[in-house]
């Protein structure tokens, strides 16, 4: 009889694990929504490529070039900074912030939307400078 009922055990639990997966499979069938949120749009800082990259750089106190416009969809921003200090290339909307420290380069991702952006540097006094500029996606 012992024997019966650890058969029984073990069966039930095979069930529980057999639930468990399928219930599992359902949680990642939901994923695909997940690629229309632009908000949360943290920035990485990974060498991942996309299929645009728009490059910022900064000598001086001031953006030296930068893109003015952008196709809609994944993008690489780029921040080339050349000065001694740190700068920044943020857009509020995107919860994008790209932040290089002087003499070196960082990126962030993110997906744009048609619209227009605008980008600046959050240092102190750097945006009334002039660190600011306006990115037009279409
Ligand atoms: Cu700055």
């Amino acid at each position: 009889m012992r024997g019966g009922q650890g058969a029984d055990m073990q069966r039930s639990r095979k069930f529980l694990l057999a639930m468990f997966a399928v219930a599992a499979l359902a949680g990642c069938g939901g994923g695909d929504e997940d690629s229309t949120d632009v908000g949360g749009g943290e920035a990485e800082t990974t060498g991942q490529a996309t299929e645009q990259t728009l490059t910022f750089v900064v000598e001086g106190t001031k953006y030296t070039s930068a893109p003015s416009t952008a196709s809609a969809g994944e993008a690489t921003f780029l921040l080339e900074n050349k000065d001694a200090i740190e700068h920044y290339v943020i857009i509020d909307e995107l919860g994008l912030e790209v932040e290089a420290e002087g003499g070196e380069s960082a990126n962030g991702i993110t997906t744009l939307e048609p619209a227009t952006y605008i980008y600046y540097c959050r240092v102190p006094g750097h945006r009334d400078a002039g660190m600011e500029g306006e990115l037009v996606v279409t």
